[in-house]
């Protein structure tokens, strides 16, 4: 396969590892662990994973290793770093015993119930060192979830002696390796289960997990491209660039592009929430700001906007949710051929205030909230042109305003969606080296015979020979939370704490960033040169950590 010479270069980077992790490894026990919230319902759905104390590694003595063979899952959206992580589970098991082997499952969850699966052998491995992309094994949405699913791997396990599966993903992907863990402990069929913390969205963390992978990467790729437009702008001064980004639901993508790029509008969802905002009241916050830099003679500008937007105004969450039970299995409407059919079907089946808000909606909008749902039953809100839905509200507003003698500019506007530009960039020299330690570190987690824990890489924001390596019981993170109408164990999610470091920063700015150019061109990814270009992390975890950036 032709290379180009970054890609020949990257496939010869050395990743930084934790001082802990070089030599010969221990795992040292720290306190027995608590769920962080419905403690009593998670421990009698947990028996045997809850309660398992927290795991550090350190420096130990040389031990023999008995050969084992893992499986490794990539579940759900790319995210830069994971090639790493499985380069890392690689050369981790094949330095404590040189007979281990790993096998990849293909596509996904669904590769380990269909049994499709190759080894990953030195070759290949070697191929994908520091690269982007979840192509050396492919993934997938499937959900591990019933014990028919479980049993078939079993089966695919005990062909291949597969000691050990460990599961890359985000939160509902690790809920799910833990409820794998506890089924086979229960069976008693020695499997080992290890997760590994893995989305762009940025919201798997918390007090033991501090990011998960591929959020740093995408993010810096968005933001390069978000000062390239904001640069456009400043340059041709007569377009507004509405820049929607990948954030399924939280908002740490949008919040951390602004943090880098200092962009004259850029909404948080949580926010919206929290101040009960309609679609109006958020159309009428960027009227204003677009009216006010008109008086400036700045008829140009830049908004972001979160993806899962949508799902956070309140209307529009009843709305959606009122749509989801409508189309949950609906044969009939599956059935009808035109748009007009379904949308006269939709309008009768809503209740009064929906209804209202979805003739309100410009049809294609409205359409595209009808379009298939993803696996778990949610809208694909990557499918919602929300952006163009905010120029088409704004530009409205905007010629009402100029009839009432109250608007003198000119709105002229693109719209921009950034997800999969960022999704399988080659990863940052961060995510390179973080997932490679997470990688080795899942390895010594395994070979210590533990099960339901995740591997984690803490202390992130210090130079990576300071990091801190170990595993965090999966059942420690969950809580109870209502899942298709019933009470399910999931992992918290991190949404965007409207009392946290990086979206005070940011309101204490945003004021003055939407009234002048105060815009911020990070430029590229840089692989090679200083460490303060090279290998700094995101605002958002600097500041979480009470650092400067
Ligand atoms: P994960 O949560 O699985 O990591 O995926 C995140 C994400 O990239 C979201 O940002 C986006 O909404 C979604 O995946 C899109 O997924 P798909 O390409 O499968 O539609």
């Amino acid at each position: 396969m032709q290379k180009s010479p970054l890609q020949i270069a990257r496939g010869n980077y050395q990743p930084k590892l934790p001082v802990a992790l070089k030599g010969n490894v221990r795992v040292k026990e720290g306190a027995a662990t608590e769920s962080v919230a419905d403690q009593k319902e998670i421990k009698a759905l947990f028996p045997h994973t809850y309660g398992l104390p927290i795991l550090e590694l350190v420096s130990g003595e040389e031990a023999a290793c008995p050969a084992v063979n893992v499986g490794v899952i990539l579940s759900g959206g790319q995210a830069p770093g994971g090639h790493n992580v499985i380069c890392g589970l690689f050369d981790g098991l094949k330095k404590l015993n040189k007979d281990s082997k790993l096998y990849g499952f293909l596509g996904g969850p669904s590769g380990l119930i269909e049994h499709q699966y190759i080894e990953l052998t030195a070759e290949v491995i070697d191929e994908y060192r520091n690269t982007g992309g979840f192509d050396i094994i492919g993934s997938g949405r499937t959900k591990l979830e019933e014990t028919w699913q479980f049993d078939k791997g079993i089966e695919i396990c005990q062909k291949l002696n597969i000691k050990a599966i460990v599961i890359i993903g985000g939160d509902d992907s690790n809920t799910n390796a833990c409820v794998l863990a506890e089924y086979y402990l229960q069976k008693g069929c020695g499997i080992q289960v290890i997760g590994c913390p893995k989305t762009i969205d940025g919201d798997l963390k918390n007090s033991m997990i501090e990011t998960s992978f591929g959020f740093d990467t995408a993010c810096k790729v968005y933001s390069e491209l978000i000062g390239n437009i904001q640069r456009d702008a400043n340059s041709a001064k007569k377009y507004w660039h509405f820049i929607r980004l990948m954030g399924r639901s939280a908002s740490h993508i949008a919040l951390e592009c602004a943090l880098q790029s200092q962009p004259n509008i850029c909404l948080i969802s949580e926010e919206v929430e929290a101040k009960n905002q309609t679609l109006n009241d958020i159309v009428d916050y960027i009227v204003n700001i677009i009216v006010e830099r008109s008086e400036a003679g700045l008829n140009f500008g830049t908004a972001l906007i979160p993806e899962g937007i949508i799902e956070f105004i309140p209307a529009m969450k009843r709305l959606i949710r009122e749509l989801n039970d409508m189309l949950a299995n609906n044969e009939e409407f599956a059935q009808m051929g035109t748009d007009d059919e379904k949308r006269q079907y939709v309008k009768g089946m809503l209740s009064p205030e929906s209804r209202e808000l979805y003739r309100s909606l410009p049809k294609g909008i409205a359409r595209q909230l009808t379009m298939d749902r993803d696996p778990h039953g949610n809208v694909q809100v990557s499918l919602i042109e929300t952006e163009k839905l905010l120029i088409e509200m704004v530009a409205k507003k905007l010629a009402m305003l100029k009839g009432e003698g109250k608007y003198k500019g000119k709105f002229s506007a693109h719209n921009h969606f950034f997800g999969y530009e960022g999704r399988c960039a080659t990863p940052s020299n961060f995510d390179a080296d973080y997932c490679y330690a997470l990688g080795i570190t899942a390895t010594h987690l395994i070979a210590a015979g533990k099960t339901g824990y995740m591997a984690l890489v803490r202390n992130l924001t210090a130079p990576a020979a300071e990091w801190i390596a170990g595993g965090v019981p999966i059942t420690m993170m969950m809580n109870m939370e209502k899942r298709n109408g019933k009470m399910k164990p999931v992992i918290q999610k991190a949404l965007v704490e409207l009392d946290g470091a990086p979206f005070k920063y940011f309101a204490a700015h945003r004021d003055k960033w939407a009234k002048t150019n105060q815009y911020i061109y990070p430029g590229p990814i840089q692989y090679y040169g200083p460490s303060e270009v090279c290998d700094q992390p995101t605002h958002t975890l600097m500041l979480e950590k009470g650092k400067k950036f």
